[in-house]
């Protein structure tokens, strides 16, 4: 449609906001009835740029299993927001968020995942997390579903894997949609969908020792699984609560060709293609065909039930969301392409400049994807992650000058601005990790994102007391002037 308006800025309701997950932030792994999650058998990396996230084996589940160690283990202990959440999210509304993206601790709710009832202690948990949020104005944004499940269901039925994991999924989605209905009027429901082809942490499946064909297999049909999971959770989130509005979330990583060689050209489509078949498939509602030819390329056969064509036709997403950190590059070099599938893949970008842990930095990046989404989807967008983890000095006098993250946020901005310029519908903007937070792919502490300081280090150790950074003040002032303020 043509129009001379073009948008100066932010649309007024915009959601500006964080975004954390409960194994990472929650603690009290083991109270109120909770149980133990497979977030919680994850160890800690010993080397700061290796992901541990998906290194579970059955051995390792065994020790963990014997070990009651948070330090080993830190997404037991978290920053134990279970017993801070009021002064976190009081925190949160002095910055003056809109919005607060947090996920929901399955295990809280159905401990081992196969009980009849819920468990009433970890409703009630939620319950006043909300409530908190409510008497600050905030709008809670739920996610499902992020890199956890209960470990019974991975002892039982190996996760994912199983389909009887589906109804296992959908009765707890059931419980939430009743519970918080008129609470909760946005979800989200598995984080990084595309985490299932990663392994253990996407899919609760052991997978160790498997040919890599057979292992593919696997978690394409775990990912069948949730893409079942999800369509359900959105047609009962519907019947349910016709107000909510319910999303996908992708992991999304913008591709470049290397080269503008056709062959590098045609690499990075088929890895964005890659990228976005999740999306396709939750946004569209159904398998796009260049998948056909990747799984029959790749030895993977997957298994539909009859009425499975037809959930994923019904249950559509209302709204997109993703995660964004970084970008890559690829090319048809035999060795590059075989890197797909993993958070490190492609090579150096030339003209980025990286983090500490490598990841490059490409805020335009932002503003190509925001376009290439839009182009390809027409429903809103919503970014939901994105953020720098950095080591930070806590001075003297307990301050910290974090003018690297507020750079490299006010850089994201700006184009996330410009790109609402270009015409994309943009809903929010939650930041990853407001408060310092447990990392997902290390498990260290000293991974911060934060605009709010945590006394705690990589052992465990510190008061937990919350110091408010330089970027806290920054960002209050941001939202403050809806992102005119830079
Ligand atoms: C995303 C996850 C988050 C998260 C973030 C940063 O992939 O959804 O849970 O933590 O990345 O990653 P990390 O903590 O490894 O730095």
């Amino acid at each position: 449609m043509y129009s001379k308006n073009v948008p100066s800025g932010f649309p007024k309701n915009f959601l500006w906001g964080g975004a954390t997950a409960a194994n990472q932030v929650e603690g009290a792994w083991n109270i109120d009835g909770k149980g133990i999650s497979t977030a919680e058998v994850v160890k800690r990396a010993t080397n700061r740029k290796d992901f541990t996230l998906n290194e579970v084996t059955k051995q390792s589940l065994e020790e963990a299993l014997e070990d009651t160690s948070t330090t080993t283990y830190p997404k037991r202990r978290g920053i134990d927001f279970y017993h801070h959440y009021e002064e976190d999210i009081k925190l949160f509304s002095e910055m003056g968020f809109k919005a607060y993206r947090l996920s929901i601790a399955w295990t809280r709710i159905f401990p081992n995942g196969d009980e009849n009832e819920p468990n009433e202690k970890g409703l009630l948990f939620y319950d006043r997390v909300f409530e908190t949020c409510k008497k600050y104005g905030i709008e809670p944004v739920v996610t499902i579903s992020h890199y956890e499940m209960p470990l019974g269901l991975t002892l039982k039925s190996n996760g994912w894997e199983s389909r009887e994991t589906i109804d296992e999924f959908t009765k707890f989605t059931k419980v939430l949609f009743e519970r918080y209905k008129g609470q909760v009027k946005y979800w989200l429901t598995f984080n990084e969908i595309n985490a299932a082809v990663w392994g253990f942490n996407g899919t609760g499946a052991l997978d160790e020792g498997l040919p890599v064909t057979q292992k593919m297999q696997l978690r394409y049909q775990a990912l069948h699984h949730q893409f079942i999971a999800s369509a359900l959770a959105v047609l009962q989130c519907h019947e349910i609560d016709p107000e909510a509005r319910i999303g996908s979330m992708l992991a999304r990583m913008q591709t470049y060709p290397k080269t503008p060689a056709p062959g590098d050209v045609r690499a990075a489509q088929l890895q964005d293609q890659l990228n976005l078949f999740f999306t396709d498939v939750q946004v569209r509602g159904e398998y796009p065909r260049y998948m056909n030819r990747y799984f029959r390329d790749n030895g993977i056969e997957l298994e539909f039930a009859t009425s499975d064509e037809e959930t994923l036709k019904q249950g559509k997403v209302d709204f997109l969301s993703f995660s964004y950190y970084m970008s890559t590059v690829t090319s048809d070099d035999e060795d590059i392409t075989k890197a797909t599938g993993n958070f490190a893949l492609g090579e150096a970008n030339p003209y980025l400049k990286s983090s500490e842990w490598g990841w490059q930095i490409d805020p335009i990046g932002l503003r190509i994807t925001l376009n290439e989404l839009w182009d390809r989807y027409q429903i809103p967008l919503f970014v939901v992650e994105n953020g720098l983890g950095a080591v930070d000095e806590l001075t003297a006098d307990k301050k910290i000058h974090d003018d690297y993250r507020i750079d490299y946020l006010r850089k994201h901005i700006v184009e996330m601005k410009e790109s609402i310029k270009d015409g994309v519908e943009l809903m929010g903007y939650t930041t990853w990790g407001p408060i310092d937070l447990v990392s997902a792919s290390t498990s260290e502490m000293s991974k911060r994102y934060g605009f709010i300081y945590v006394d705690q280090d990589d052992d465990g150790n510190g008061s937990l007391e919350k110091i408010r950074k330089d970027s806290f003040y920054w960002f209050k002032d941001v939202i403050a002037s809806n992102g005119e303020k830079l």
